[in-house]
């Protein structure tokens, strides 16, 4: 009889080992202001990501992919909560004071979810969802963090002083204040993730990984900004900062096969929003815009509802399910990935999620069923059906564009397609409506 219940027990503890080694590590890693062309695998001929490029060839690179705003705060609120920004309690950049608030309280995160499911979290990098406590990573279900809270820091002495705040250092490890002055940033996020990852053990992960280039201030170390001393200055920063992004990739890739689980680690990477066109990244006092990034071949870039603001780079990768070689043009948008990781973990689904799963698509190429896209951003709404897309100004003016035949969205065909321009208009109306009761 004990022989029989030790079996009972040990045959018990194999098969929940087995369902653990099972359920995939989840790993999201984000650029900021990275433009739809700014990387080798997107077309660009100067920038170079080849650790990026790999994780493209060897899974699936979406080339019709949006974020959920052109801005840095409310994209990261709809990636991480799988709603859109006004369900969030975040529309809009946060200011980067300790007091600021951010994601409302009610509202679960990717990290809060799978944690309750088991799994080691962690964030290292930018935060930019309220720097007040109660708003931190760690209140939001994140069991570790390393990063800052503000939008952009000063990438060696990692203060932010940009805007009309006054200077405010904002580097914390798990909770508490830390100082790594002259150290690289994008550097420091990369080795603190890997430390994560290595302190992980057995049990599965979901780990955020927001580093904060090519964001202005547009630093990088001299040795890196030498290998692009070829490029004009606008673009050898850009290029500097992205190569150190793309070795740190490279290095969390390699950690990950070294322990044996990148077989099974689902790897989702994105640009948060359009590439910056803001004067202040520039390093000479220039005061004109700044196109050191690129959104080709769309128009506009970040701050705009146009493609450039908005559609933006992104890969999965997923050696254990998701087929490699692709290249997808089926539009998808960032609500998109807490369904797609909640279906890869094997979670129930969480109630209020605007977004679909994308396993079916990833995996085998079944896409979802039609679906209308919206944005709003600075009282401007979009709205994009199939290859129709409305553009809505504060003034109430429309602009109805087909994305097809006019991918510049140059021509508005609004009077050619009245009824059409209408209905859409009508539905974008009750969508903002409808999210901003949520
Ligand atoms: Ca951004």
């Amino acid at each position: 009889m004990r022989f029989c219940i030790l079996a009972f027990y040990l045959g018990a503890m194999i098969c929940s080992a087995g369902a653990e080694t099972r359920r995939p590590n989840i790993l999201i890693i984000t650029t900021d202001d990275q433009g739809y062309a700014d990387l080798s695998c997107m077309g660009s001929k100067d920038i170079r990501t080849p650790n990026l490029d790999a994780l493209a060839r060897r899974g699936a690179l979406c080339i019709a992919f949006y974020s959920n705003s052109p801005v840095c705060s409310p994209s990261r609120a709809a990636l991480l909560t799988g709603r859109y920004p006004a369900q969030t309690g975040v529309t809009s950049i946060l200011s980067s004071t300790r007091h600021t608030k951010g994601l409302r309280p009610d509202v679960p995160t990717m990290a809060s979810v799978l944690k309750e499911h088991g799994y080691n979290t962690f964030h290292c990098g930018k935060w930019h969802l309220g720097s007040a406590e109660g708003s931190r990573p760690m209140d939001r279900g994140f069991n570790r963090m390393f990063g800052f809270y503000s939008g952009c820091i000063d990438f060696y002495s990692h203060l932010y002083y940009w805007s009309s705040a006054n200077p405010t250092h904002d580097l914390w490890e798990d909770g508490k204040e830390v100082w790594h002055n002259g150290e690289y940033l994008t550097d420091l996020i990369t080795e603190k993730a890997i430390t994560a990852i290595e302190g992980s053990g057995d049990r599965p992960f979901f780990g955020y990984v927001a580093y904060n280039a090519p964001h202005y201030p547009l630093h990088a170390p001299a040795e890196v900004v030498e290998k692009f001393e070829h490029l004009p200055a606008e673009r050898r920063m850009m290029a500097a900062m992205l190569w150190v992004v793309d070795q740190g990739v490279g290095r969390i890739v390699q950690r990950l096969e070294n322990l044996g689980k990148l077989e099974n680690t689902l790897i989702f990477f994105m640009s948060d929003n359009g590439p910056s066109r803001e004067s202040r990244n520039w390093l000479d006092g220039n005061t004109s815009e700044f196109h050191g990034g690129s959104a080709e071949p769309w128009r506009g870039a970040k701050f705009t509802l146009w493609e450039g603001g908005i559609r933006v780079p992104a890969i999965f990768y997923w050696p254990a399910r998701i087929p490699e070689g692709q290249t997808i043009e089926v539009p998808m948008m960032a609500v998109d990935v807490f369904p797609t990781v909640l279906a890869a973990a094997g979670v129930n689904k969480v109630p209020g999620l605007a977004g679909v799963n994308l396993l079916p698509l990833l995996e085998s190429g079944v896409a979802p069923k039609s679906r209308d896209f919206f944005w709003e951003h600075d009282g401007e709404v979009a709205m994009r059906r199939e290859e129709w897309k409305l553009l809505l100004r504060k003034n109430g003016d429309a602009m109805l564009v087909n994305l097809k035949r006019d991918p510049g969205e140059t021509r508005d065909v609004k009077p050619e397609n009245p009824a059409l321009a209408q209905e859409m208009k009508e539905r974008a109306l009750e969508w903002r409506a409808a999210v901003a009761q949520d």
